[in-house]
C-alpha cells in the first residue's frame, strides 16, 4: 500500500539554502514524518542531536588528517584504490578526475585491520578508531532507515536497516581530502597564467548520486559541498563539523519505487583551506536483491525498476562515468510517468 503524503509540516530550514535540519531527539512519530518529508522533497538533510560523541568524530578526523599529512610516497603505500586504499585525483575506473585525494575502505573489520597496516604507523589504533566511527554512523543510518520505514507504513520496520546491519553488508567509508588552492596549483599542469581564471569552480568531486542506500557525511569547517535540489540549481551546503548530512542513495530510490529520489551532489575545491570529508555509504550485501518494496507498488504505480542484485548494480556503476544516471539501465519503461531523473 502506498500511503498518502503526511499533512504538510514545516521543517526548520537552514537559512538561505533551504536544506532541512532534523533534530533526532524529537518524538518518534514527529521525526518519522519529518524525515520522510525531507527525503521526498530534497533527498538531502542535516541531522542534529544524532548521539555520536564529539570524541568519536574527533579521533576519526585526527587519523584522517594524520594520513593525508604524510608524504606522497608514504600515502601511496596504501594505494592504489582499486577499489580500496589510497587514490589521488582519479575517481573510479572510467577517467573521472577531481582535485582530491582519498582513502576508500570497506567497513568490514577484517578488511580494515588488513588495510590499516599500510595506512598507519599504529594500525591497531587506526582500526579501533575507524571501527568505532563506522559503528556509530551505522547506528545513525539504521535509526533513520527505521524511521523512514515507520513514516512510510512499511510492514517490516527494520527491512531497510537490516540490509546495512547484515554482516556481509558492502558498506564503505571514504575519507576525502581537497587541498587548498595554493596546493592545487602545485599539482596542476595548467599553465600558471591561466590558473587564476579557473580557481572559482574547480571540481573536487564531480556531480553524482551515491549508488548505495543511505550516506552519512561529515566534514571539517571548510565548505565546498553542493547539492542539486531543484531544477539543476546548485545549492552550497554550509559545513558543520559537529553534525551529519544525510543523502538518499540510488538503492533507496529503487526500494521506495521512486518516491524518494537520490540527491545529486558535488564538491568544489576552491577553498583557501583544505577540506576533509568523511563519508559512510550504507549498502546491502552483494547478493541482496534490490527492487521496489510491495508497499510502493500498485496498479496505479507499477514497479519502475527491474530487480537487480547489489553486485549487478555496482558492476553497472563501475562501467559508467561518475555523473551518469545508472538507474536508467534498470528502469522499466511503462506509460505511467515517474519523477526520477
Ligand atoms: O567531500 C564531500 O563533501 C563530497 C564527497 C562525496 O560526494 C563522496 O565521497 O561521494
Amino acid at each position: 500500500m502506498v500511503v498518502p503524503s503526511p499533512t504538510p509540516i514545516r521543517t526548520k530550514k537552514t537559512k538561505a539554502v533551504g536544506i532541512p535540519t532534523i533534530d533526532l531527539s524529537l518524538n518518534r512519530s514527529m521525526l518519522s514524518k519529518l524525515i520522510v518529508k525531507a527525503c521526498e522533497e530534497y533527498g538531502f538533510f542535516k541531522v542534529v542531536n544524532h548521539g555520536v560523541s564529539k570524541e568519536i568524530i574527533a579521533r576519526m578526523e585526527e587519523e584522517g588528517s594524520e594520513f593525508f599529512g604524510r608524504t606522497t610516497t608514504e600515502k601511496q603505500r596504501a594505494g592504489p584504490a582499486s577499489p580500496f586504499g589510497y587514490g589521488c585525483k582519479s575517481i573510479g575506473p572510467n577517467g573521472d578526475m577531481g582535485e582530491l585525494e582519498y582513502l576508500l575502505l570497506h567497513t568490514n573489520s577484517l578488511s580494515i585491520s588488513e588495510r590499516s597496516q599500510a595506512i598507519s604507523n599504529d594500525p591497531t589504533k587506526f582500526s579501533c578508531v575507524v571501527n568505532d566511527y563506522i559503528q556509530a554512523v551505522k547506528e545513525v543510518a539504521c535509526e533513520i532507515l527505521d524511521l523512514v520505514a515507520e513514516g512510510l507504513w512499511v510492514q517490516d520496520k527494520c527491512i531497510l536497516s537490516k540490509l546495512i546491519r547484515d554482516v556481509h553488508s558492502d558498506s564503505l567509508l571514504r575519507l576525502n581530502h581537497y587541498p587548498q588552492v595554493k596546493d592545487i596549483n602545485d599539482w596542476d599542469p595548467t599553465p600558471k597564467l591561466f590558473q587564476h581564471q579557473c580557481t572559482n569552480n574547480r571540481i573536487g568531486f564531480g556531480e553524482h548520486s551515491d549508488p548505495q542506500i543511505l550516506t552519512i557525511l561529515q566534514s571539517n569547517d571548510v565548505g565546498g559541498l553542493q547539492v542539486s535540489l531543484h531544477d539543476g540549481l546548485w545549492v552550497p551546503v554550509p559545513p558543520d563539523p559537529t553534525e551529519f548530512y544525510v543523502i538518499v542513495g540510488d538503492a533507496l530510490q529503487v526500494l521506495t519505487n521512486g518516491r524518494f529520489v537520490s540527491a545529486r551532489h558535488r564538491a568544489l575545491a576552491n577553498s583557501m583551506k583544505p577540506r576533509m570529508s568523511m563519508v559512510y555509504f550504507g549498502a546491502p550485501p552483494l547478493n541482496s536483491w534490490i527492487y521496489p518494496l510491495p508497499e510502493f507498488v500498485s496498479p496505479q504505480k507499477p514497479s519502475l525498476y527491474k530487480p537487480f542484485t547489489w553486485d549487478q548494480y555496482k558492476k553497472a556503476a563501475y562501467s559508467l562515468r561518475l555523473g551518469d544516471s545508472r538507474l536508467d539501465l534498470f528502469k522499466i519503461h511503462n506509460n505511467i510517468g515517474d519523477k526520477t531523473h
